[in-house]
C-alpha cells in the first residue's frame, strides 16, 4: 500500500495532564521542637495545545499518531517542595485547521493565523499540601487536597485550506500547469486524468512584493456532486477562497467542448454550495497555443456570453493580464511600504557652488531622509539628549 502523503481529516484523542496531589508531612528536624507541617502543592497538568504552524501543511502527523497526551504534574514534598508542572503538549496543525468535539458535534476552535495557539484540554490544577491548612485550632492538619483531574475528549480536525484563489476544472485543463508558471509551486503534470490527487498551493507575487495564495485542487467530472470521479469533497479547500478561477482548456483535447465544460462545472459547483457558486470568479482559456483554440473561444463565448483571460501555460503567455485580474479581486496587502520619492528634475536645482547649500537644493538629495526622525520612546532605547 502506497504510504499517505496528505491527510485533510482525522479523530483524535486528547487528554490533558492530572494535576499532581498535594503532600502530607511534618517538619522533623534535630534540635527544632515544633516543626509543624511542610507539604507542599502539587504541579499542575499540562495541556494540550493546538497551533498552527506556516511549516505544516496537512494532518498527516496527527493520522499516525493520533494520541496527544500532556503529561500529569508531579505530586508535592516535604520541605514545602512543590510538584514538578506537567509540560504542555504542543500540536503543530496547519493553517485553517477547524476543531470539533466528536460526542456534540459542535466547532470548538477555527485556527487560521499562523502561530494561533489554542488550549484544546485543560491540565488538572495541583493540589494543596497540608501546610495549607494550618491554623491556630489545629496546628498538625494531616489533610490534603488531590490534583485536578485530566480532560479528555475525542476531537475531529478538519483541514479547510487558507487560499486566496481556487483553481477549478476539468482534469488534464492544464490547472497544475498554472499554478506551475505563476507562482514556485512545483504540482504533479501530466497528460492523464486526475494526476492532482491532493490539494497543493503557490504562491502568486506581483512586482511589489503584493502576494496571494492560490490552491489547486484535483479536477471535477461531470457527476462529481453524486460521487463521480474523486467526487467534490476536496471542494472544501475552496470554501475560504475569496475567488474561483475556472481553468478551461480551450483545446477541445479529446473531442471535449469547451463551452460545454464550463456549463458543466458551473452546475456541479452550484449543486456543491450555492454560496461557493455566488462567489466572484475568474474564467480562464487555458492552452491558447493551440490550433483549435481560436475557433473553440469564438464559440464559447458565444455560448457562454463570458471572455475569458486567454492563457497558455506552455509559452508562458496571458499570465501578467490574469495576475492584474486576480489582483482586483484579491487585494492583497503590502506588507512593506515603499515610500516612493520622486526624483525633482536637475534643471531646476538651484546654484550649489557657494559656502553654504542653499535648503531649496536640499530637495534634489533624495537619499536623503529630511523629515525628523521620530523621538525614541525611553531613553534606556538610545535615545541620548
Ligand atoms: N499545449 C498546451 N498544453 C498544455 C498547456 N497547459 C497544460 N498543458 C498540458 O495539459 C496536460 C494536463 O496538464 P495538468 O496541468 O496536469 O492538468 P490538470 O488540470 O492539473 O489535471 P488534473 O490534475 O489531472 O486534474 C499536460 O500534459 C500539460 O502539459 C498549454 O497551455 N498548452
Ligand atoms: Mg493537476
Amino acid at each position: 500500500m502506497k504510504a499517505k502523503t496528505f491527510i485533510d481529516q482525522v479523530e483524535v484523542i486528547v487528554r490533558s495532564g492530572k494535576g499532581g496531589d498535594g503532600a502530607t508531612s511534618f517538619r522533623r528536624e534535630a534540635l527544632v521542637e515544633f516543626g509543624g507541617p511542610d507539604g507542599g502543592d502539587g504541579g499542575r497538568g499540562g495541556d494540550v495545545v493546538f497551533r498552527a504552524s506556516e511549516h505544516v501543511n496537512s494532518l498527516l502527523s496527527l493520522y499516525y499518531d493520533p494520541k496527544c497526551f500532556a503529561q500529569d504534574g508531579g505530586p508535592g514534598q516535604g520541605q514545602k517542595m512543590f510538584g514538578k508542572r506537567g509540560k504542555d503538549l504542543i500540536v503543530n496543525v496547519p493553517q485553517g485547521t477547524e476543531v470539533y468535539e466528536v460526542d456534540s458535534g459542535l466547532l470548538i476552535a477555527d485556527i487560521t493565523e499562523a502561530g494561533q495557539s489554542v488550549i484544546v484540554a485543560k491540565g488538572g490544577a495541583g493540589g494543596y499540601g497540608n501546610v495549607h491548612f494550618k491554623s491556630s485550632v489545629n496546628q498538625a492538619p494531616t489533610e490534603h487536597t488531590c490534583g485536578g483531574a485530566a480532560e479528555e475528549k475525542r476531537l475531529r480536525l478538519e483541514l479547510k485550506t487558507i487560499a486566496d484563489a481556487g483553481l477549478l476544472g476539468f482534469p488534464n485543463a492544464g490547472k497544475s500547469s498554472l499554478l506551475s508558471v505563476l507562482s514556485s509551486a512545483k504540482p504533479k503534470i501530466a497528460s492523464y486524468p486526475f494526476t492532482t490527487l491532493n490539494p497543493v498551493v503557490g504562491t502568486i507575487v506581483w512586482n511589489d512584493w503584493a502576494k496571494a495564495r492560490m490552491a489547486d485542487v484535483p479536477g471535477i467530472i461531470e457527476g462529481a456532486a453524486k460521487g463521480v470521479g474523486l467526487g467534490l469533497a476536496f471542494l472544501k479547500h475552496l470554501e475560504r477562497s475569496k475567488v474561483l478561477v475556472y481553468v478551461i482548456d480551450m483545446a477541445g483535447t479529446d473531442n471535449r467542448k469547451p463551452w460545454e465544460d464550463y456549463k458543466i462545472l458551473k452546475k456541479e459547483i452550484e449543486e456543491y454550495s450555492i454560496e461557493l457558486a455566488e462567489r466572484p470568479f475568474l474564467v480562464v482559456a487555458n492552452k491558447m497555443d493551440s490550433g483549435q483554440a481560436k475557433e473553440n473561444l469564438e464559440r464559447f463565448i458565444e455560448e457562454t456570453q463570458v471572455s475569458p483571460i486567454q492563457v497558455s501555460c506552455a509559452e508562458k503567455s496571458g499570465l501578467e493580464e490574469f495576475k492584474t485580474e486576480l489582483r482586483k479581486i484579491v487585494e492583497p496587502k503590502l506588507k512593506f511600504h515603499h515610500t516612493h520619492v520622486e526624483a525633482p528634475d536637475l534643471k531646476d536645482m538651484p546654484d550649489t557652488t557657494g559656502d553654504e547649500i542653499p535648503e531649496d537644493a536640499l530637495r534634489f538629495a533624495t537619499f536623503l531622509k529630511l523629515e525628523k526622525p521620530k523621538e525614541k520612546s525611553h531613553p534606556s532605547r538610545g535615545n541620548i539628549h
